[in-house]
């Protein structure tokens, strides 16, 4: 969907598909103590020399069953690496994304120049549309769709109709903010991929995006690496770029505008091609 979206003090065009590429600060990405945050540093100038539009940081695990992380721990994670960013990220014109669900860190983010809020739990935390209406800056927010929370969400899956239930709480979450006026070119969306799913409801999601897209905003995809790439290729979560990247290919095809990925310098070259061709 061309337009541009309001990233704080950067603005995201979204002529073409865009590539979100993730910076995992938690110590099951990397190995732990005070050697996460250079780890991630590098690993975040390395994504950006691979021509990430956008770097969404995140201080806490989602994955299921993942465990709880504290406001403080994940602030100290989150913080000093967004901070060591925001010059050359400003320079190259990359908003930076952080992934969070608490109020207090999306606000402790957005102080510290974050150009995106991403968040899995849609704002539905008690302060978090106040933390975003109330900010001094317009940054962007991504409302994404869970069922449950990430300890339990793969215990309890059953939809009617997976597709429309994602798009009816999308649209009362996009209701929310614009009730609390936060503008509509801040706005991006996401089905949220593997919460609280089963690969056949994933698929149906993909297979039918374009009911998401109807919505009218901007429709972020995170199919990266997921366990639904591995049950079909077969391959463990660190031999799954080809099928990751062709999920990425098939999202944009029915109309995502940007896909949260690890593996950003081969979905770039793909989204190139796909683009060649198109055009
Ligand atoms: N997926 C993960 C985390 N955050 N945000 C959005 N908007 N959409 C997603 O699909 C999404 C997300 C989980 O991905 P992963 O990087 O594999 O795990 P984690 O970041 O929890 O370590």
């Amino acid at each position: 969907m061309p337009g541009t979206l309001t990233c704080g003090a950067l603005r995201l065009a979204l002529d073409a598909p865009r590539v979100m590429g993730v910076v995992n600060v938690t110590p099951d990405s990397f190995s732990d103590g005070g050697r996460l945050a250079n780890a991630a540093l590098a690993h975040a100038r390395k994504l950006l020399d691979d021509g990430a539009h956008l770097l969404d940081i995140g201080g806490e695990s989602t994955r299921p069953g993942a465990a709880a992380v504290s406001e403080q721990a994940e602030l100290e994670r989150v913080l000093p690496l967004l901070e060591a960013l925001r010059p050359e990220c400003d320079q190259r014109n990359v908003p930076i994304s952080v992934d969070t669900r608490k109020p207090a860190v999306m606000r402790a983010a957005i102080a510290a120049g974050a150009g995106m809020i991403n968040d899995v739990e849609a704002l539905r935390a008690s302060g978090a549309i106040d933390a975003i209406a109330g900010a001094t800056s317009p940054v962007a927010v991504c409302l994404m769709h869970m069922k449950g929370e990430p300890a339990t969400m793969q215990q309890f899956v059953d939809y009617d109709d997976v597709v429309a239930e994602v798009v009816l709480f999308l649209r009362e979450r996009i209701d929310a903010c614009r009730s609390a006026r936060i503008a509509a070119d801040r706005l991006v969306v996401d089905p949220g991929f593997g919460f609280g799913k089963t690969v056949h409801h994933n698929l149906a999601l993909l297979r039918r995006l374009e009911q998401i897209v109807a919505l009218g905003y901007p429709v972020l995809a995170g199919l990266s690496r997921k366990a639904t790439i591995g049950v079909i290729t077969g391959r463990a979560v660190d031999d799954r770029v080809a099928g990751s990247v062709a999920a990425a290919l098939a999202a944009v095809a029915r109309g995502a505008s940007i896909v949260r990925v690890h593996d950003v310098r081969e979905t770039v070259d793909a989204l190139k091609v796909w683009q060649a061709v198109n055009d």
